[in-house]
């Protein structure tokens, strides 16, 4: 019986241990919505820290709602994750995303597995946006 028990609890933790299986890209995202610029405050990335895991599908929904042009950067990040595709404007596009630029009132939706766990920065590159407040985290655990 203790054998058993012991062989049990193995199996069971083998179990758990692993991670995924099957198509990730085809999962039911997880919804995030992103202000690159506010109506109250030009210079924010909202939320300032994301925090994902890794394996999901995430769907964030990039949206200035400032008077100004902004963009999302974080390169580091981007090197250790899945895109499937980004949403804009009518347009799918697919492949490897470095940067995700904003005119005021545009918005695009981005889908993407994250693969490595990591504390990675956030920012907009524009000159002084960064400066003004326009960072942030994403934690991928
Ligand atoms: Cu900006």
């Amino acid at each position: 019986m203790k054998k058993a028990i012991v062989m049990l609890a193995a199996v069971l933790l083998s179990a758990s241990m692993v991670w995924a299986a099957g198509d990730l890209s085809r999962q039911k995202s997880v919804d995030l919505r992103v202000l690159l610029g506010a109506k109250d405050a030009e210079m924010v990335i909202r939320p300032k820290t994301w925090n994902l895991e890794t394996g999901k599908l995430y769907k964030v929904t990039l949206v200035n709602e400032g008077k100004v042009k902004h963009e999302w950067v974080a390169p580091e990040f981007t090197l250790t994750i899945w895109t499937r595709k980004v949403e804009v404007g009518g347009a799918e596009i697919k492949g490897i995303i470095n940067e995700i630029e904003l005119q005021p009132g545009a918005k695009a939706d981005w889908y993407f597995v994250p693969i490595r766990t990591g504390t990675f920065d956030m920012a907009c590159e524009i000159e002084g946006h960064k400066e003004a407040g326009m960072v942030g985290k994403v934690v991928v655990k």
